[in-house]
């Protein structure tokens, strides 16, 4: 708690709820609907959280201390309301006060829109990055951008996905405060004029961008850190001479154009499109918090060569990359400072984080459309490589190839530290996409492990496994989630364990209630919950778990007396719109369901359902209730995951490949509590060299030949018997995830679990022995790193 604020009584909560409810919302208790308690409430929690942000905002620049700042095109936050009143440690006081004025707790938390500003791991980082910030009281602030609309609303029509548009704005919510004062003006395209060493560039369209500051609170309100979002609009809204005309549309068109910067979220976030207005929401992110950050800078600093000293910029992949040339165009033809040293100081202030080694998702942009955007950037670009080129003469890899602009390159190049996102894909950084660069800067690539925030993760979304943990080693664990192996010793104890998996069960039955009421599927809580949820991709493999369970499905039929788990498989996540085979996926998966659902003989032993509308909400319901955490992506290509640790450490142990943070997590939790199976990344980049590697596998395999003839015979699709050709024709031919080759070894592991899980006792052990093994993925932890290995900052918190 915040030393100049006194603890709160439910009584005074009460009133302060009653007081906005009143003041602030105009309404009297009698009258109120849902929204109006949703956001009186909102407003008692902020008032608090309000109180931190301006004491950690004094104390920031009373230190003088370096500040951090986030550049991400995503902020993948959901709802805030549950979080604010768990760090705030408010959470009887609200169920108290709600309930004296007759109001459910639960209910008004559901009425909360979920923000969805982002499209999945990048994002959702981001978000649990900022929480750690401020528990960790580092100085810092996110930027992004302020879509009006998130992240597509899924559903499904026929088993197919349908996309509408997310409109999380039309409700109210409480969290971000509109900055009218802070603004500025980004320009595109015009020309560039060369006087000399300078040039005066003068772009011939103008933006502006205006703030909105979300406050982000973390453990014990001990500190706020801001997250700012940047909206777009015209510089002159409304053309008045095509009004005078009478001409009404032309009238708002300038105001029209200039939003659709800031208008929607690209949900693709597999293949790389180079579209127009993709670049200029990237530019408009980055020139704006350039100009806001120099901006503070220079309202505490009057050198700007401390700049690197003073201030750290992470980009968050390389979709804020423009912020290289941008920074050196400011620091050199603004303020003149020469070419070499404004790189210099660019290049110590940027650090860069790589989340993907797919191909098909790097950034490169035509250098056309770079340059007609932005044409002073496209020549500091050549500069930059030439520079570059010249300091290194054997280099090869340029930034600049086949008349692109390689924003990878560029950030490698920009920046004093790049890192991955787990241990496995930092070396694949060294070996593949960055080898020749890794070579002539050795000391560049660091490895940081992703992590997740315990108080979202496991205090708000499992109550009731946090108050085990709480009665068991008492609460130290909040910030220090490494604090959990005290649970070790407990695992032996009978009665404790019992306990342990009465959580589980409870948590399970609260989910199978809830899909019931809303979702209309039906699921016994005794059989075991078996979880994929994530992003629909071909490398994450959704269609080798409905494969394996088509396999399941025909074992059982073939012999429905044996000894089978009963097994509920439960998937959720949205597909690209234009990825046509994903969608595919999703499609095969609820068209089997809908068959092996209604399957009477196998009805006891195995039920499927796909959950639409995957947000961080749902995935907040779920994984409390998970038995088991499918994390199955070809090995090399998962960068890191990060519900893999949500999952570990709620309890759920993993069925997985060596990849990404998966290998780490199973150091943690001891190879005999994870289920591995699956080739290595060597061994997969050696399998695609063997011709007909999938159908080897398959002719080894009866049952896996078995279940892709379903997927030709129209078993699932009788009405259209080759539906899904298309898949088996990828899985018989290049199977380039090599599905087929990993296979029989997935069903191996799964048969494993299967007979693991036929023992409660053992399974309990394992699942807890998850949790207390799990604290190291901790975004804590995370952050500590990013603070100690690449921006050189401190907390400003006495015991953070
Ligand atoms: C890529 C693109 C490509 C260009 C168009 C728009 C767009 C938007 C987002 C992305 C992000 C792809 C990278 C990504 O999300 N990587 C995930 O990052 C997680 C956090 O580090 C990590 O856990 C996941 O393994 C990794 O897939």
């Amino acid at each position: 708690m915040n030393m100049n604020t006194p603890s709160l009584t439910t009584e005074s909560f009460r009133d302060a709820i009653l007081r906005h409810l009143t003041y602030s919302f105009g309404k009297d208790p009698a009258h109120a609907m849902l929204e109006d308690w949703r956001m009186a409430l909102s407003y008692a929690v902020r008032d608090r959280i309000v109180d931190s942000w301006f004491s950690a905002t004094r104390r920031s620049y009373e230190a003088g201390a370096k500040r951090v700042y986030y550049l991400s095109m995503e902020f993948l936050i959901g709802r805030l309301l549950e979080d604010g009143i768990v760090n705030l440690e408010l959470v009887d006081q609200a169920k108290g006060a709600l309930a004296e004025l007759g109001q459910d707790y639960q209910n008004v938390l559901a009425d909360e829109p979920d923000a969805a500003l982002g499209n999945g791991g990048l994002g959702r980082l981001a978000a649990c990055f900022l929480e750690s910030l401020s528990t960790l009281g580092c100085p810092a602030m996110g930027y992004g951008i302020r879509y009006e609309h998130g992240l597509f609303r899924q559903s499904f029509r026929d088993g197919r996905q349908c996309e509408a548009p997310e409109t999380w704005l039309l409700q109210r919510h409480a969290w971000e405060f509109e900055r009218p004062e802070a603004r500025f003006r980004i320009g595109f395209g015009g020309d560039v004029k060369i006087t000399g060493e300078r040039a005066l560039w003068t772009p011939d369209e103008m933006v502006e961008a205006e703030a909105f500051d979300t406050p982000v609170i973390g453990w014990k309100g001990r500190w706020a850190n801001t997250l700012r979002l940047w909206s777009a609009r015209a510089v002159d809204p409304f053309d008045l001479d095509s009004f005078n005309r009478g001409d009404f549309a032309a009238a708002a068109q300038p105001e029209a154009l200039a939003r659709t910067i800031s208008r929607v979220l690209y949900p693709d976030d597999t293949t790389e499109q180079g579209k127009e207005l993709r670049l200029k929401q990237e530019f408009f992110l980055t020139a704006a918090a350039l100009r806001d950050i120099l901006r503070r800078f220079d309202s505490e600093h009057d050198d700007i060569r401390a700049l690197p000293s003073k201030v750290a910029i992470q980009l968050n992949d390389t979709h804020p990359a423009v912020a290289g040339p941008e920074l050196v165009r400011i620091l050199h033809d603004e303020r003149g400072l020469s070419f070499d040293e404004a790189m210099t100081l660019a290049q110590g202030t940027l650090s860069y984080t790589n989340h993907t080694l797919l191909p098909e998702a790097l950034e490169s942009w035509p250098e056309g459309l770079f340059g007609k955007l932005l044409p002073r950037h496209l020549q500091i670009v050549d500069r930059i490589d030439a520079a570059h080129a010249a300091r290194h003469p054997s280099r090869t890899q340029s930034m600049r190839a086949d008349h692109e602009v390689k924003m990878g390159n560029l950030s490698f190049v920009m920046a004093h530290k790049v890192n991955g996102v787990s241990a496995l894909h930092t070396g694949l950084m060294k070996t593949t996409v960055f080898e020749e660069l890794h070579g002539l800067h050795p000391d560049r690539i660091v490895n940081q492990t992703n992590g997740v925030t315990p108080r979202r993760w496991l205090l708000a979304c499992n109550p009731l496994l946090a108050s085990l943990i709480n009665d068991t080693i008492g609460e130290g664990w909040f910030d220090d989630l490494e604090q959990l192996k005290r649970l070790e010793p407990h695992v032996d104890d009978a009665a404790w364990l019992d306990r342990y998996a009465q959580i589980k069960r409870d948590n399970k039955a609260d989910l199978a209630q809830w899909m019931a009421e809303t979702q209309g599927v039906k699921a016994d809580p005794a059989m075991m919950f078996d979880i994929q949820i994530k992003r629909i991709h071909e490398y994450k493999r959704q269609h080798m778990n409905i494969l394996e369970t088509i396999a399941l499905w025909q074992a059982i039929k073939a012999d429905p007396d044996a000894h089978w788990t009963p097994r509920l498989k439960l998937f959720a996540g949205k597909a690209a719109p234009g990825y046509f085979f994903a969608k595919d996926i999703i499609r095969l998966i609820n068209d089997a369901a809908e068959v092996i659902n209604a399957d009477p003989v196998t009805a006891p032993f195995l039920k499927v359902a796909f959950l639409p509308n995957y947000n961080v909400t749902l995935a907040e319901r779920l994984i409390p209730a998970a038995d088991l955490s499918e994390q199955i992506s070809t090995a090399g290509k998962e960068a890191s995951g990060t519900g893999n640790m949500k999952f570990a450490l709620n309890g759920a142990p993993t069925v997985g490949t060596l990849d990404g943070a998966n290998v780490e997590i199973r150091e943690h939790v001891g190879a005999e509590n994870f289920f591995l199976f699956g080739m290595t990344a060597e061994e997969v980049m050696e399998r695609r060299k063997i011709d007909g590697h999938a159908a080897h596998a398959i002719a080894a395999d009866p049952r896996l030949a078995a279940a892709l003839a379903t997927l030709r015979d129209g078993t699932f699709s009788p009405e259209e018997p080759d539906r899904y050709a298309g898949i088996a024709d990828n899985l018989e031919g290049a199977d380039y995830f090599t599905v087929c080759s990993d296979f029989t070894d997935y069903w191996r592991a799964q048969r494993e679990v299967d007979a693991a899980y036929r023992d409660p006792k053992g399974w309990a052990r394992m699942a807890a022995l998850n949790t207390a093994r799990s604290g190291w993925f901790s975004s804590d932890r995370t952050i500590q790193g990013y603070m100690a290995d690449i921006w050189g900052a401190e907390s400003l918190l006495r015991n953070p």
